[in-house]
């Protein structure tokens, strides 16, 4: 993340020399082939393949391992059924972190782009230990919107190295749309498919980790026992293991999965590019599925630093309108390959 933002585009190719562990003398994975493009964003390089996509894990299965959810919760979950098939046809790049807020403000003052929260004057959402949920109508966890919050400004201390945060769809499009012309190469939001094959990385457990939502802490940023001073009255959906960060992590500061990916679950939830339907699964292409044609809500993926474990499943689904930014709600882009023909 440290690359300079304006450099010409390179592509680094990590030692693929096996490692030998100082410590533990165990032989360590080789480092994924990666790219880093104008804006500093590190890609790693996914192949094709096929996986289950979704979940028929039962309400009372859940209930098992979730023995503090409201039985509602364990409901309303359908939407991730049936499992299907799916095939992802070709190779593609994908963002090892989530996009920071560094690069937001390099590419805000490259591109002129205004971000909805700045453009439409309502601003965003962020966290104000003086707030109180029930003083609103929504009663939204955070507060908002208010033009005092924004992607720069969560109510809560970010580094450039943060994920960056209360930006909407179309910010995150926005940014994609203005890399691709700048690069003459093709960026975009992973579908909802490519998002879950690259999350499950080979796995077809509740976390690319594993199912037991205690081993979390290793590799997700979540509401943790690091979290909850801020917000006891969630005691019982809080982890009991710390992650180490109670607001957003630095990207990258937990263990990447089996693809080099760091992020995928917590730390910020991420857009992409599919409209949500709750029967999509039903119809679904087996072969590079897209989505509805059209819709209100954007599928969101991933959980946060400030959601609980079971919405931080690799199978979840989430959404908004394309307008919403949120102190939880970040971006991961995708880089298409180039193939030998030249086409992107
Ligand atoms: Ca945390
Ligand atoms: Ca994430």
């Amino acid at each position: 993340m440290s690359n300079p933002v304006g450099s010409a585009i390179t592509i680094a190719w990590l030692s693929l020399s096996l490692g030998l562990s100082a410590c533990s003398g165990l032989v360590q994975p080789p480092d994924p082939p990666s790219h880093v493009n104008s804006l500093g964003m590190r890609f790693v390089r996914i192949p094709a393949g096929e996986f289950l996509m979704g979940s028929d894990e039962s309400p009372d299965r859940l209930a098992r391992d979730f023995p503090a959810y409201e039985p509602q919760r364990l409901l309303q979950l359908s939407d991730e059924q049936p499992v299907h098939r799916v095939r992802i046809s070709q190779p593609f790049w994908l963002g090892q972190h989530e996009v920071t807020v560094g690069q937001f403000r390099a590419f805000l003052q490259a591109s002129g782009h205004r971000p909805e929260s700045v453009a439409d004057g309502s601003g965003g959402y962020g966290y104000n230990p003086d707030y109180d949920p029930a003083s609103t109508l929504r009663g939204d966890a955070f507060e908002g919107r208010d033009p005092r919050y924004s992607w720069d400004q969560p109510g809560f201390a970010q580094t450039d190295q943060s994920p960056v945060l209360n930006v909407s769809w179309n910010d995150a499009v926005a940014l994609a749309r203005w890399l691709s012309l700048k690069e003459n190469r093709v960026y975009r939001l992973p579908t909802e498919a490519e998002w879950e094959y690259a999350c499950r990385a080979g796995s077809r457990t509740r976390y690319h980790q594993g199912d037991d939502p205690q081993s979390l802490a290793q590799v997700a940023n979540l509401f943790d026992a690091a979290a909850l001073p801020y917000w006891p009255r969630w005691q019982a959906y809080a982890l009991a293991g710390s992650d180490g960060h109670a607001f957003s992590a630095p990207v990258g500061s937990l263990a990447p999965n089996a693809f080099g990916l760091h992020d995928m679950l917590g730390n910020a939830w991420e857009w992409v590019a599919d409209w949500h339907d709750e029967a999509y699964y039903a119809s679904s292409p087996s072969s590079d599925p897209t989505g509805p044609e059209d819709g209100e809500v954007k599928v969101r993926r991933g959980g946060s630093w400030h959601s609980w474990a079971l919405y931080a499943r690799c199978s979840f689904r989430n959404w908004n309108t394309p307008q919403t930014r949120y102190t939880l709600v970040g971006m991961r882009l995708l880089l298409e390959a180039e193939d030998d023909s030249g086409r992107h």
